[in-house]
């Protein structure tokens, strides 16, 4: 069973989805957090992944909390997302920074990411593919993103943890790679090494790099339906050669079918940036 739970720290409450277990040998229930949500008033239903999404329970408890504050700030949510629009368009990478600085003064990155940065491209590419915004006009966009998540990135990676050790990398035909920038940015800020060898990472020089990296799981992005079987002749290569390695395979690929095999793990929830340290650590 899963439910939200409240935490108010310092006057302000949060939230988490919890899930409540039998624990068998103690004969009691236990409750593991699935996923902490943020500050109640941001939390929406795209917040909430997939699998639990329809939970009744769950729906009207966000029904009942949908505040004035919420309004409000997704009212906040769309004034960013114009902005970042207008700065990415424009190729201006100071402001793209300052909208970046002001949004996580009171929010997470993933929720930058996820919330702001995501939606803003899939904007750009609505526009471009509907002959309304120019290829030059989304090529200094993509451009600009690319660079803001390199600083954000670069600005994490000085801090010396080690959770462990990430390869991320785009099959063979894949130039879609700002997918992995934000895992890999991401990951970075929660601690982990990665190597981010996207895109198109022909699999014989993966192989090579996996022998020397030695990670303990490896990421593989893929946007295009067409590089799904490109993906699934890389993951099987990695698997042949390091059975024992976590594979995980995600990205827009799998946005309309989900039902593809591969010798590792797809992951079709798009809103999972959160959740990336524990699955990774559960493996
Ligand atoms: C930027 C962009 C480009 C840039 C890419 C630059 C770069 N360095 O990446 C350029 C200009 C090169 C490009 C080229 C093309 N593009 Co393009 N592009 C986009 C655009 C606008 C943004 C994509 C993006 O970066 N999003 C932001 C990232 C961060 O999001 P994301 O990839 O979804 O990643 C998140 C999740 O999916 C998830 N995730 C991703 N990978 C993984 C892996 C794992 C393991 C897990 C757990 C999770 C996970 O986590 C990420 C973070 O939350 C999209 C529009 C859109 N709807 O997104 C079109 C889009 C993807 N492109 C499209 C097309 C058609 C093309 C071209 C074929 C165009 C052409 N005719 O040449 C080429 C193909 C090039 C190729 N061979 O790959 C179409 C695809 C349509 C389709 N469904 O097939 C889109 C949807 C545009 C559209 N509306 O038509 N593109």
């Amino acid at each position: 069973m899963v439910f939200l739970r409240k935490k108010k720290v310092k006057g302000c409450e949060y939230l988490y989805l919890v899930k409540s277990m039998w624990d068998k040998k103690r004969k009691t229930s236990r409750q593991e957090t699935i996923k902490y949500l943020g500050e109640i008033s941001a939390v929406t239903r795209d917040d909430i992944p997939e699998e639990y999404r329809e939970d009744t329970k769950i729906n009207s408890f966000l029904l009942q909390n949908a505040s004035k504050d919420r309004k409000k700030h997704e009212q906040l949510i769309e004034q960013l997302r114009n902005k970042l629009f207008t700065s990415l368009t424009d190729g201006n990478l100071k402001e793209s920074m300052n909208i970046y600085k002001s949004f996580v003064s009171n929010n997470s990155l993933d929720k930058f990411y996820e919330r702001i940065v995501i939606p803003v491209m899939a904007k750009i590419g609505h526009l471009w593919s509907n002959g309304e915004l120019s290829i030059a006009t989304e090529h200094v966009a993509s451009n600009i993103v690319h660079s803001l998540i390199k600083v954000i990135s670069d600005d994490f990676r000085k801090s010396k943890q080690d959770k462990g050790v990430v390869i991320l990398t785009t099959p063979v035909g894949e130039d879609h790679d700002l997918g992995c920038d934000v895992l890999d940015s991401f990951l970075i800020s929660r601690g982990f090494i990665t190597f981010n060898l996207s895109p198109s990472t022909p699999s014989e020089s993966l192989i090579e790099f996996i022998k020397t990296a030695k990670p303990d799981v490896l990421f593989v992005s893929i946007t295009l339906e067409d590089n799904i079987r490109s993906g699934q002749r890389l993951v099987k290569k990695i698997h042949d050669k390091y059975k024992k390695l976590p594979i995980f395979i995600g990205g827009q690929a799998f946005s309309q079918k989900t039902n593809f095999r591969f010798e590792g793990k797809l992951i079709t929830d798009t809103h999972m940036l959160e959740q990336m340290p524990r699955i990774i650590k559960k493996k």
